[in-house]
């Protein structure tokens, strides 16, 4: 996939990805086949997007003479949003009510969950927000909200694969392929048509295990950090990517920090001693206090 496309280009891709419509996505696409870059190497990439559009157009003319479908987004709360897949039965729900430590509907049918819900994982200084996705199955990207969850998917951070079996995995494989997301990444990022997503399969095995949030919370790849004025330090901490410096911290905390900025102080994991004088450019981790010195 050539990488050298314009800001017009990605503006396009953005309102594609972010489209809830079949008409919505059918107008990006031909903006991005318009601002597509128009040499040979590219051709395969022109090639998909015509494939798309002509998918959507299809789609675009259904969804014109059905009922207008309902928004099933939900607000990104707490320090990281993790979803729970799975195929029907699969054990989300009862995952999702062990971690969190509330009610949630548990059944020994298929299809117990119909809708997206979420609740908040208490752990130690934190909360996450656990989501539920209802059950994937073959032919689930193709559904009436299909689209839509998958979306809520790309915009989470953070993916839980919940087995019963291995058996599952070739379905969800299949149906995830055709959402273009690949759950093979460390990080979270965006290249060509692909969203890359950190992810982590979980066995009825692991349920019990209270090391599991813990092993979450290492794979979502950001850290907290609490501030610190005087001998106050603020319970709540700030949540920051890894690899997050002083700078990052200071800008969080106002935007004229880094232009008043003198030193910090900082305690914890990256600090050699207590209160250890830093720069902007030191790189915090996990669990550490920071105190801002300005002129
Ligand atoms: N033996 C055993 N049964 C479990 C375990 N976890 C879940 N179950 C059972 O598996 C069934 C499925 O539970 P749910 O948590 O509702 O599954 P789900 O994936 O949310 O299902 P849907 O919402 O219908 O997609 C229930 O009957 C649970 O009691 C487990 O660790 N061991
Ligand atoms: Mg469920």
């Amino acid at each position: 996939m050539p990488t050298n496309v314009s800001i017009d280009y990605k503006i396009a891709e953005r309102e594609y990805q972010e489209a809830t419509t079949d008409k919505d996505r059918l107008k990006a696409l031909r903006k991005m086949l318009s601002t597509a870059p128009t040499h040979k190497g590219a051709e395969k990439m022109r090639a998909h997007i015509r494939k798309q559009i002509s998918k959507y157009k299809d789609l675009a003319q259904k969804e014109g003479k059905t009922k207008k479908v309902k928004s099933l987004s939900i607000k990104k709360e707490g320090a990281g949003q993790i979803v729970f897949v799975g195929l029907p039965n699969s054990g989300k729900s009862t995952l999702l009510s062990k971690l969190s430590k509330k009610h949630v509907e548990i059944a020994d049918y298929e299809f117990t969950t119909t809708e997206p819900i979420q609740r908040m994982i208490p752990f130690e200084n934190i909360k996450l927000q656990g989501v539920e996705i209802p059950a994937i199955y073959d032919g689930f990207y193709e559904s009436e909200n299909g689209r839509q969850f998958f979306g809520l998917i790309r915009n989470s951070d953070f993916v839980i694969i919940v087995l019963k079996s291995k058996d599952g995995l070739p379905i969800l494989k299949k149906e995830f392929e055709k959402a273009n997301i690949n759950l093979n990444s460390k990080s979270k990022y965006h290249e060509g048509f692909i969203d890359y997503m950190p992810s982590m399969k979980i066995t009825w095995e692991d349920f019990d295990d209270q090391k599991l949030i813990n092993k979450i919370w290492k794979k979502l790849d950001r850290i907290r950090v609490q501030t610190r004025a005087g001998r106050k330090v603020a319970e709540k901490p700030i949540i920051l990517n890894r690899r997050a410096t002083v700078r990052d911290v200071a800008k969080k905390i106002h935007k004229d920090f880094i232009k008043k900025f003198k030193y910090a102080k900082i305690w914890g994991p990256s600090a050699k001693f207590d209160a250890q004088q830093v720069g902007l450019e030191h790189e915090l981790k996990d669990n550490d206090i920071v105190e801002i010195f300005i002129k």
